[in-house]
């Protein structure tokens, strides 16, 4: 396969400017029939041939202006079907064939459970019907649905009903308008027994919205929540951004087997049934709030993606880092706002940067591809949404509503660049961004090493920053970025922030400073005692910030910084220190003895006044394993595990009285709600008992017992069950385990967790229960969710899948061989474990690299191709 590259891009030479389909829906052989009202651009060479795309399609008819074409005046490949001398304005139908119940890939138009839906995003339209199937090509859509009224009394597509009726031989039809011009991988349909739940929203202009949330009638008890975080984003959206609703009705559909976690369709948004339904006792609290962001994310779209879309397939951040960071802001106003941020940046930090420092280390928006759906990756969507936060800061909260308005208004209707959205925000702020225009095209990490000195003679403290941005695959070189630096000087003596001077002027106590050269110093004056710097508060840029703090810096600014962000972050450091020393001590087999400063700083935590409990809970929350690996040069995975371990169970045994009173004093009877306060008290209550846990004492089992069997919500069930399986207490775990199985056996979301805790579990012999796991009746490879909570979660497994065999690794590569088969895009993303094999010791890299090296042998799709070949580079 050959990469794409952006440097080629060229406008199209015809456009659609009107489609018309119609489907008749029948598992093997659906016909669809396209009707396309195509002009030639008017810069185009009047011989350019008309060139569509289609693939797995069986062309039946083709004419142009209702004159057949016979097969001398076309050409069909596997990829495209191509027209020469076509005129300047023409009609063109056609009829094809496809077969749903086969299209494993789930690209195009498959079924799931019995009930027809599409994913077109990026390049699936190109499996329903030959079209230009590119996103910078916008037409307005006439869709007619022909389906079985008893199997598929429902028919959905994008847009209003126009007009719907019965035919002969029990079948019946809906036709759907969509005014608003789109790229066809916007478009979408839906075909099936389902159910809806109702209800109603007024736009602010005052216009009356039907929204609907579809289902299988069973799960028509989890939508409450999805139905309600809609009406809060459309609310947000129209405060926050200005944007209101645009057509009549809102859909969304919950699915079963889907590849992303949803789609924003036109008026019509599909999602992963695992992104959409929740009910207290089938969904923890981070499901909840993952369903509010995500139903939120999908409903951003339909301004910045659908009524102002991307010209291409590089641009493809322009639309998901704007929409993830829109997101974000309304989860955080929603939600604990230091909270969301502090799990958005660890996340962050641990994932992003992991690929960013791998061998698929790619641009914000790269410059090439082969297979764009490998490009759905953490940098587009969350480094993008960095880069739009930094956007913001740099120029301020007033001129960017303003550059959103501009960007919105003016491109409204139209497909456009990263430069077209920067634009604005330099034109309403009068910055001058064309130095942060490097963020896009440059790959990798920014170290920033920062030195800071204070001068008590003369009141000055000197800050120091350089940045370098390491090589990444095919970037040997970097510029500097322009990077914002938020931060304080917190004094000493007196605990809080210090007034900062730079350059003769006061700006403030918490100020942002701009990195622009390699390297700067920063001197400010008028600082009348020594300082400890509080750097990149609330992570102001997606960097690597390293300072030398000393153990009794971090402790101060785990009191006394006036950021909570970097409160937190303190005591993230602190552990860390602490981890490095018994990571040390257990390689060279040393007797592990704990930092009573760590020990000293969670006491004062602990016994300290609570403000705010789900910060609380985040802050007693030690880095995970694979954030820990992150740092170290060379990831030694039970040296991490152990030493992680050893804190976790020094912590417990030092701070027991305290663990339980924290959990008994955030116990409720009171019925479940996914309110903030809730989630906080649970989130603090389960933290201690997870400590408890690790120590497994009378109390803590009976804790922990009770919870599970009180039944009372999921976050606490599921909770109490992953404990009591990674603890070494079989003789409980494995009757929770029965029990908790037969119980939700007809649930697949539940059963998903249930997969989840079990291989995730770090002692044992995880192997041999994946394998038994897999042929269990509710797993099934084809479907995504299945493959994530099984396999995914066994390759997340750090001390089960790094074994010294190799047969972790074996057995991802023998699902990802089976996998490309049938769904590409899941197989190529669940490869990305073996990717990161740089990262270990030698054995365990000639292991992985094997594993690599085994599956290039195969016939590859596109997919796996590319990741494969860059993982072995
Ligand atoms: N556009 C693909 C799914 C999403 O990011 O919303
Ligand atoms: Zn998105």
């Amino acid at each position: 396969p050959q990469p794409v590259y952006l440097s080629d891009y060229q406008p199209p030479a015809y456009r659609v400017t009107h489609t018309e389909l119609t489907f008749d829906l029948d598992p093997a052989a659906t016909r669809v029939k396209a009707r396309l009202l195509i002009e030639r651009h008017a810069k185009a060479d009047a011989n350019a041939p008309l060139v569509l795309n289609g693939e797995h399609l069986k062309l039946i008819s083709l004419s142009i202006d209702a004159t057949p074409l016979n097969e001398s005046a076309y050409q069909v490949d596997a990829e495209t079907l191509s027209i020469a001398n076509v005129p300047e304005r023409f009609v063109l139908e056609s009829e094809v064939e496809i077969a749903p119940q086969e299209n494993t890939a789930l690209e195009g138009l498959y079924q799931s459970n019995g009930m027809y839906c599409t994913q077109c995003e990026a390049e699936g339209f190109r499996r329903i019907t030959f079209y230009p199937d590119r996103p910078d090509v916008m037409a307005t859509f006439k869709v007619t649905v022909i389906g079985d009224q008893q199997r598929e009394p429902v028919l959905l597509a994008n847009g209003n009903p126009l007009e719907r009726g019965e035919l002969e031989g029990g079948r019946h039809f809906v036709t759907w308008e969509d005014p608003h011009p789109k790229p066809c991988y916007l478009f979408a349909l839906v075909a099936g027994n389902l159910h809806s739940v109702e209800d109603h929203f007024t736009t602010m202009s005052g216009r009356e919205v039907t929204l609907q949330v579809w289902v299988e009638q069973e799960n028509l008890d989890k939508t409450e929540h999805a139905m309600a975080s809609l009406k809060r984003a459309m609310v947000w959206d129209e405060q926050a951004y200005g944007r209101e609703y645009d057509l009549d009705l809102f859909m969304i559909v919950a699915v079963n087997d889907f590849n992303m976690g949803a789609m924003e369709n036109k008026g019509l948004n599909i999602f992963n049934s695992a992104a959409v339904l929740t009910h207290p006792h089938t969904a923890t609290d981070a499901a909840f709030q993952n369903v509010e962001g995500i139903v939120a994310h999908e409903y951003f779209h339909n301004w910045s993606g659908n009524r102002v879309t991307c010209r291409d397939w590089f641009q493809l951040s322009l639309k998901e880092g704007f929409t993830v960071f829109r997101d974000q802001c309304f989860s955080a106003d929603t939600n604990s706002a230091p909270v969301k941020r502090i799990q958005d940046v660890s996340f962050f930090r641990t994932a992003q940067f992991a690929e960013d420092a791998g061998p698929t280390a790619h641009p914000i928006r790269p410059d090439h591809f082969i297979e764009i759906t490998n490009f759905y990756t953490l940098t587009i969507y969350e480094k993008g949404a960095e880069v739009v936060r930094m956007l913001r800061n740099l120029v301020g909260e007033e001129n960017f509503r303003r550059g959103s308005d501009l960007y919105f208004e003016r491109f409204d209707g139209q497909a456009v660049t990263i430069e077209d959205f920067v634009g604005c925000m330099a034109e309403t702020s009068g910055e001058d961004l064309s130095q942060f225009m490097r963020w896009y095209s440059q790959a990798g990490t920014p170290d920033i090493d920062a030195h800071g000195e204070y001068d008590y003679v003369h009141g000055e403290y000197h800050l120091t920053l350089r940045q370098r941005t390491p090589a990444t695959p095919g970037q040997p070189d970097k510029l500097p970025l322009h990077i914002p630096v938020r931060m304080g000087l917190v004094g000493t003596k007196s605990g809080q922030d210090l007034t900062l001077t730079l350059n003769g002027e006061k700006i403030g106590k918490d100020a942002v400073i701009h990195l622009r050269d390699d390297e700067q110093t920063f001197v400010f004056t008028d600082v009348a005692e020594a300082p400890v710097p509080s750097l990149l508060r609330e992570f102001s840029a997606p960097v690597k910030l390293h300072f030398p703090y000393s153990r009794e810096d971090l402790a101060f600014l785990l009191t006394h910084d006036s950021d909570g962000f970097n409160r937190w972050d303190a005591g993230q450091r602190l552990a860390l220190l602490a981890l490095d020393d018994l990571i040390a001590a257990h390689r060279n087999s040393v007797e592990k003895v704990m930092d009573s400063r760590v020990v000293d700083a969670f006491k004062t935590l602990l016994n300290g006044p609570i403000s705010d409990k789900a910060v609380l809970a985040e802050m007693l929350t030690l880095p995970s394993e694979a954030y820990i690996a992150e740092q170290q040069p060379i990831v030694d995975v039970d040296a991490i595990h152990a030493a992680r371990e050893f804190v976790r169970q020094s912590l417990a045994l030092a701070l027991r009285e305290e663990f339980v009173a924290i959990y008994e004093a955030n116990v409720t009877e009171e019925p479940y709600a996914p309110t903030p306060e809730q989630i906080a008290q649970r989130s603090l209550k389960n933290v201690a008992l997870s400590y408890l846990m690790s120590i497994e004492d009378e109390q803590g089992l009976a804790l922990c017992e009770a919870q599970f069997s009180a039944d009372h919500n999921m976050t606490d069930v599921r909770q109490a069950l992953t404990l009591l399986v990674h603890s070494d207490r079989d003789d409980l775990a494995s009757p929770a385990l029965k029990s908790f199985g037969e119980k939700w056996a007809h649930d697949p979301l539940v059963m998903d967790q249930w997969f989840t805790i079990q291989v995730s579990r770090p002692q044992g012999d995880v192997l041999e229960r994946v394998k038994y796991l897999m042929q269990h009746p509710a797993f099934s490879l084809k479907n995504p969710n299945k493959v994530r909570a099984l396999i995914g979660a066994f390759a997340q497994n750090r001390v089960n899948f790094h074994r010294l065999d190799g047969q972790g690794y074996q057995l991802l590569a023998d699902v990802v061989i089976e996998l490309n088969r049938l769904n590409p895009e899941i197989a190529a993303r669940l490869i990305t474990p073996l990717t990161r094999w740089q990262r270990f010791d030698e054995t365990r890299q000639v292991l992985m690299r094997s594993q690599l090296e085994r599956i290039r042998q195969q016939p590859l799709s596109p997919n796996v191709y590319e990741v494969v070949e860059k993982a072995l580079a």
